[in-house]
């Protein structure tokens, strides 16, 4: 009898990853997907670890979830990496969390290449250090060809300064007379924020059980659904991400039925 059970275990396991992935592949995949990628420090505290090896492997979960993305064909991942408010942490978390940027590349750059991934970046770069800075020009030039998956963190970013600097931008449109006041509508103000070349995310997930936005996307998040989970970020895996797209696609079938609603 154990033995039957055990081989009932290993023959129909589980749907595999693969199954699952053809399966949310043959239906509506969202185009963006932006993560707050909560729980790192968490994660090493149940640990008795320090923080900083919670956010070293938070990094690999960046590894792993930017290939399933790609598999799926995701357009655009966009990873909160770095708040502005992020600054208010101690000196030496700070410091570790800003060599992160350089490790991740040096170790994953030529898999991003192979894997025809793009990097970018969105939020304020004259504040990171020039190490920081350095390592994520040089990945965004030598991706800067390829068409596949737009890998986009955000570093040293905040959706409020974001549009505080927009506004700056488009008032200064209209005192050299580009624009009319007149001209001012929500695409205009759309296609002067730093995501301005990408679409909206349509899934905003945020892990470790927090329920917020934390001043993330707030404009671009507008119409997304949002998606939260327990699971801490270092935890959360290839089946957490198949999860929150499930969710997703169930949450829009209703809309897919009708066509041209757009889902508001
Ligand atoms: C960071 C790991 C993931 C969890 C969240 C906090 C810690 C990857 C990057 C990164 C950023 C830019 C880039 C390539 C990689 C990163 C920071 C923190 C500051 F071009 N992970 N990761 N940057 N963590």
């Amino acid at each position: 009898m154990l033995e039957r059970l055990l081989r009932k275990k290993t023959v129909v396991p589980d749907s595999s990853l693969a199954d699952r992935i053809t399966d949310v592949k043959s239906r509506n995949i969202p185009a963006h997907v932006a993560i707050i990628m909560d729980g790192n420090g968490r994660w090493a505290n149940r640990r008795n670890l320090p923080r900083v090896a919670g956010h070293h492997e938070g990094m690999k979960t960046v590894r792993k979830i930017t290939r399933i993305a790609n598999d799926l064909g995701i357009q655009v991942l966009t990873l909160y990496a770095f708040s502005t408010e992020n600054w208010k942490r101690p000196k030496l978390e700070i410091d570790f969390l800003m060599k992160l940027p350089g490790e991740f590349l040096s170790t994953y750059l030529p898999e991003l290449i192979e894997q025809n991934v793009k990097v970018e970046m969105i939020g304020n770069s004259d504040l990171l250090p020039k190490h920081t800075k350095k390592a994520i020009e040089k990945a965004m030039k030598e991706t800067a060809h390829n068409d596949g998956l737009v890998l986009n963190f955000a570093m040293n970013y905040g959706s409020r300064l974001e549009i505080a600097e927009t506004v700056k931008d488009i008032v200064a449109l209209v005192a050299d007379g580009a624009i009319a006041v007149d001209d001012i509508d929500e695409s205009l103000i759309s296609s002067n924020l730093m995501t301005a070349h990408l679409p909206e995310p349509d899934l905003l997930i945020r892990t470790s059980g927090e329920v917020r936005l934390s001043n993330f996307m707030l404009w671009q998040l507008a119409y997304a659904e949002f998606s939260f989970t327990d699971v801490l970020w270092p935890d959360f895996d290839e089946a957490c991400m198949l999860n929150a797209i499930e969710e997703f696609q169930m949450r829009n079938r209703r809309f897919g039925s009708v066509e041209g609603e757009k889902n508001v």
